[in-house]
Formats: C-alpha cells, structure tokens, sequence
C-alpha cells in the first residue's frame, strides 16, 4: 500500500516542492485548496506535478472543512504549509493572520485528535518567532522567542500548540522551524523574488527602477527545494521533535541586491534602487541566522545550494521568463 499525505498549502512556494519530493518517493498526494473560482496551478505546472495530486477542498478558517477532509482521508502524513505567509501584510491583516496561521492550526491538531490519532503531522513554523532573540548572533531550538510582527506571534502560537498536543495527547506532532528559504517560484511580494523579477525587467528594458525597503536586513536565505527534505525527515523520525532548518549564514538585502546584478550582469545597482518607506515595516527582525546543528545530527540534513547558486538560479529563471538572457 502507498502512504499518502495531505499537503494543504499545496498551490505555494513549498506546497508543490514537497509535493514533488514525496511522489518521487511513491506517496499518493492529496492537496489541500479552497474553494476558488479560478484557483491558480502555476507552481505546480511550473515543477510538472499538477496531474499527479489528487486536490481535496477545505479552507483553515474552517473547522468543519478540515474535520471532513482529515475524516475521510486518514492519511498516515499531514503537512501543514498553509498560511498568510507574507510578513509586511500581517500588521493590516492581524485578524485574517491569526485566524489561519493560529486558530487554523489548533483546528487541525482537533481534528487529528478526533479522527486520525496515528496521523504524523508537521507544523510550518517559522525563524520569525525569534524576532529580536539570538544567542550570539545565532539562532536555534534553545534561543528565547521575540516576535515582531502579528505573522510571528500567530506562528508562535501555533507553535506551542503542535508542542501541547504532543506533550498532552503523545500525538506525533513536529515543528520545522524554518529559515527563509526562496525559489524561482517564490511569490513576487517576497524580497528575493521581487529583486530578481525586477532586474530581469531592468535588463529586458521594460523599467528602470526597483524600489525597496530596509536594505540591512539579514536573513538566512536557502533553497526551498533542499528544505522539503528536512521537512519529510522530521515525519520519519522514532519520536516526534522540533528541528531548526537554515543555511547558518547570513546576508542582508543589499548583498542580495548586489548578487542579483550581477549575475544578470548589470553593473552599478545603485543607478537602479529606489528605497520606499511604504517597504519598510513598523517593527524589522534585523538579523536572523540559524544554527541547524540539531537538524545536521539527529536528520542527517543539510542544505545543498550556496547563496551564490541560489541568486543565479532565480535570476537565470527570470530572464528566461521576460525572454532574456
Ligand atoms: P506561500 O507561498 O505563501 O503559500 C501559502 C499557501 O497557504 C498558499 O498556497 C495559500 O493558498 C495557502 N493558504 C492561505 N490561507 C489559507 C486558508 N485560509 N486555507 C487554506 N490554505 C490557505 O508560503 P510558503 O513560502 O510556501 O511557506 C509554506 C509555509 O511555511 C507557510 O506556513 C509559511 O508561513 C512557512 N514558512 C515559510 C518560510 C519561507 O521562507 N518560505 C519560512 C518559514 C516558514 P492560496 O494559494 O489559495 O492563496
Ligand atoms: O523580507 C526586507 C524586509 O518579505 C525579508 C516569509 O517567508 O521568511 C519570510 O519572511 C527582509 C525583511 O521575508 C523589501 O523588511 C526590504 O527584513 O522577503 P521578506 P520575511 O519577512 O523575512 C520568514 C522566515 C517567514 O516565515 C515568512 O513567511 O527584506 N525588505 N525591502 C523587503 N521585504 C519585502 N517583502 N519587500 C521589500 O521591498
């Protein structure tokens, strides 16, 4: 018999690399979607698996949604990647946030509780929770929360959520605590994504400017495509734990700026930044910077791609897209 694991988040940034990853290995894949009038599949047709997951309806903010879906399906995996992701938009949309990010996930863990006790489920935590905490420069399982945005404190509680369920109810429940990680199909509001989507428009000559918030932000930045890995080792394990993922190095936007003209060889990037405060954010996280020793001992994960290769790889896919190279 195949496993199977339900995936919601399915039509994200890491929905379709996980996706891709576990129906290489033989699972039968059943994504989660909302009702949608013209749902889009384009990360999916862009990684070439939309026909090959089954798609099942339901909505986070929707309890009675997901009791249906975890009911009927029982599958032995649940990946909860579903979320309003996006940071800058968590202070106007504090409510909406909580309400799928924190309430969405105590819904799920109800539900498997109720119906699919044996279900191993995995919690998309985030590097946003440490917020301003660090332990020399670094983070990881042990560093004190912090957040700094509604988008953190939403994950922070879903967080302890997935850790209580496990101590209370010695369900499998496991949060990867994930550092950013992008991709060619990261969304365009993202910092890296909107970098590379706007040289590749300087370089095919359709703008001159790209404008930008804090460029001394420091992020640890990775390939979602070596985190999905680390994502299906921590459902695999004897016991279910929480687990840092992240490169252990770190660059602010403006190297990232940098990086990004260059490999589209473009010289001099600062004829071409604006910054613009509507970008910046009422309260920054400045630094972030993992330490994903755990992760290396007890998974055997580490990340494949440099930072370098990941700003080539973006670029690369964006100049294709505008016809350029
Ligand atoms: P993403 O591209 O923003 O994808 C999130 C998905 O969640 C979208 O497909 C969205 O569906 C879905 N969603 C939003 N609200 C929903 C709701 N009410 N019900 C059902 N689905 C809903 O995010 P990602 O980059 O793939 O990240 C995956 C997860 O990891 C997220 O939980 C994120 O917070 C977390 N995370 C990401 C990073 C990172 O650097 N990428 C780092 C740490 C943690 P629609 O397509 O219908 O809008
Ligand atoms: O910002 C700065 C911004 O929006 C990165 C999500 O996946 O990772 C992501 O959250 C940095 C911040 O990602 C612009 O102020 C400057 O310091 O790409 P971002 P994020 O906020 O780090 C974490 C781990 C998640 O969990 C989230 O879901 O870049 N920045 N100028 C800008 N950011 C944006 N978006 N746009 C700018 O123009």
């Amino acid at each position: 018999m195949k496993k199977s694991a339900l995936i919601t988040g399915i039509l994200g940034q890491d929905g379709p690399y996980l996706a891709k990853f576990l129906l290489e290995k033989g699972y039968k894949v059943y994504g989660l979607v909302r009702r949608y009038s013209n749902p889009n599949f384009d990360n999916l047709d862009y990684l070439g698996i939309t026909g090959q997951v089954e798609y099942v309806e339901g909505d986070l903010t929707d309890e009675s949604s997901l009791y249906n879906v975890i009911k009927n399906l029982r599958s032995e995996e649940i990946y909860n990647l579903a979320a309003q992701s996006f940071v800058g938009h968590s202070w106007e949309m504090a409510k909406l946030t909580t309400e799928v990010n924190a309430l969405g996930v105590l819904y799920l863990l109800n539900s498997i509780k109720t119906f699919a006790p044996t279900t191993r489920f995995y919690q998309a935590s985030t590097s946003e929770m440490f917020g301003l905490g660090h332990t020399n420069g670094y983070q990881d399982e042990g560093t004190p929360f912090h957040p700094r945005s509604p988008y953190g404190i939403s994950k922070l509680y879903a967080y302890w959520m997935t850790v209580n369920f496990r101590e209370s109810y010695n369900l499998f429940t496991s949060n990867g605590i994930l550092f950013n990680h992008e991709s060619p199909i990261r969304s365009l509001q993202f910092v890296t994504r909107k970098i590379t989507d706007g040289v590749a428009r300087i370089k095919a000559g359709l703008t001159k400017k790209l404008a930008l918030g804090n460029l001394e932000a420091r992020r640890d930045w990775g390939f979602a495509g070596d985190y999905v890995e680390g994502i299906y080792l921590m459902l695999q394990q004897e016991k279910p734990d929480d687990y840092v993922l992240g490169t252990g190095e770190n660059h602010s936007v403006k190297e990232f700026v940098e990086a990004a003209f260059a490999a589209a060889g473009i010289a001099k990037w600062q004829d071409y930044i604006v910054i613009d405060p509507r970008f910046k954010r009422p309260a920054e996280v400045p630094s972030l910077k993992a330490n994903p020793k755990k992760a290396k001992d007890k998974l055997g994960w580490e990340p494949k791609a440099s930072f370098k290769e990941l700003v080539k790889m973006m670029i690369e896919a964006d100049l294709k897209r505008y016809g350029v190279s």
